[in-house]
């Protein structure tokens, strides 16, 4: 029987907090009123936003150097569902979930359909995986994508890569999913080993007829990666290379920008800015890094960076979040997989929070004056502005946690799945 965590259990365990909450949130309601801004309008926004959990990061993850699973992982795709109630439960906001196949490969998609549906869970984008060789996606390891997929010089392998998205599609429109990511880990890992335009061609090629198989009412994104596990050249390593990429594939390719998928000091928020400013910016796989695809906890590393991410989103969206894909994509080697995506989604709510009170009329004037000083300055009254009981007041509007991790823990929720599932079965994905 599922481990649930109920709206009332909830209530019940944070009751020794609500007195202080609303304390904290009139004291900060009468300090935002005095700069103008009326916080129901921002809590309204915060409890709107939804970031789907990827499926694929449930379980513990690890390196080349070791994995230390805990214990009480998902055996199943049901089971992740389960979790991932467990986390909307406390969070108010991921309300979808992002699939990976064939990490997930459900025999019956209507019956998974209708389970999420059960728990209050939709499908996001669908990930295909041609950077591994499993047999249901190798022909039965007729071909292998050790040498590349979409970009192989061996049309046997392209076609099998092509066969793939195509039935990740399928299985996406069954569960109700209305788009794809490809990130594909082809390239190059020795000087002279491939010709980058022939490869290149190759994979616009490859996506073209992706986008030809999509669905009238999907999109596709294509996701750019620097490197690994192509450590001398990626087909797709950067935003320009993914535009090039989405703009060849069709109209309704974008481009999806992981976090972590950026060379050291890369400006993110400009790319951000420039692939919406051309309409192809198709959504995110948040999370954060210090030196390469680190997948850590979202704005754990550079808050700023993620509070002008925001921004450039809300400056895109006409002063609210615009409506593209936003998804987590993260590997817990040390937190409890459930503790890190609350504190992921989190960090969200609150950098949404702090966006939403950036007096933008203020900031393009200081920008038209050529006033650095005072651009930083509007900046920072709204990023150094506690927003927390903003977030809390959020949540409880949708019947969430105020204080989620303590929550999840004073519920007992790891402890409770572990005993129904045991220590033995590490979960599927990275
Ligand atoms: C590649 C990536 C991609 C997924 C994988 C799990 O690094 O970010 O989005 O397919 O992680
Ligand atoms: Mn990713």
């Amino acid at each position: 029987m599922a481990v649930r965590i109920t709206p009332e259990q909830i209530v019940d365990v944070e009751a020794d907090l609500l007195a202080d909450h609303e304390r904290d949130l009139a004291a900060l309601a009468e300090q935002l009123d005095r700069r103008g801004v009326v916080i129901d309008d921002i809590v309204e926004q915060i409890a709107r936003f939804s970031v789907a959990a990827p499926s694929w990061a449930l379980g513990t993850g690890g390196t080349r150097f070791g994995r230390f699973p805990r214990g009480g992982e998902p055996r199943s795709t049901e089971e992740k569902l389960d979790d991932i109630a467990a986390l909307n439960a406390v969070t108010g906001a991921n309300r979808t979930v992002s699939l990976h196949v064939p990490w997930d490969d459900p025999r019956d998609p209507a019956a998974l359909r209708s389970y999420a549906a059960d728990v209050g869970l939709g499908f996001d984008a669908m990930n295909s995986n041609t950077f591994q060789d499993n047999a249901s996606t190798t022909a039965g390891g007729e071909i292998s994508y050790k040498f590349g997929s979409l970009a192989h010089t061996d049309p046997d392998v392209r076609k099998q890569a092509l066969e793939h998205n195509r039935a990740v599609i399928e299985l996406g429109v069954q569960l109700g999913s209305t788009a794809i990511t490809v990130w594909l880990a082809d390239g190059m890992n020795h000087p002279g080993q491939a010709n980058f335009r022939r490869q290149f061609e190759r994979v616009a090629e490859g996506l073209h007829e992706i986008h030809e198989a999509l669905p009238r009412d999907w999109e596709m994104y294509v996701e750019h990666k620097p490197y690994e596990p192509s450590f001398y050249a990626s087909t797709n390593p950067d935003w320009g290379s993914s535009l090039l990429l989405a703009q060849h594939a069709g109209e309704r390719a974008k481009c999806l920008v992981d976090l972590g998928h950026h060379l050291p000091n890369t400006n993110i928020e400009q790319v951000v800015s420039r692939l919406a400013m051309v309409g192809r910016l198709g959504g995110f796989h948040f999370n954060d890094s210090k030196y390469g695809d680190d997948d850590l906890t979202v704005g754990s590393i550079h808050p700023y960076q993620l509070f002008l991410v925001v921004l450039e989103l809300i400056e895109h969206g006409g002063g609210g979040m615009p409506d593209v894909r936003y998804m987590i994509d993260a590997s817990h080697n040390l937190k409890d997989p459930l503790e890190d995506l609350v504190q992921s989604t989190d960090q969200l709510q609150h950098a949404i929070a702090q966006g939403l009170l950036v007096d933008r009329c203020a900031l393009s004037e200081a920008q038209e004056r050529n006033d650095p000083a005072l651009a930083a300055d509007v900046l920072q009254a709204a990023y150094r502005t506690d927003v927390r009981p903003l977030v809390a007041e959020a949540r409880r509007r949708n019947a969430a946690a105020l204080n989620p991790l303590m929550t999840i823990r004073r519920l007992g929720y790891r402890s409770a799945v572990r005993a129904e599932r045991g220590d033995g079965t590490p979960a599927s994905g990275l």
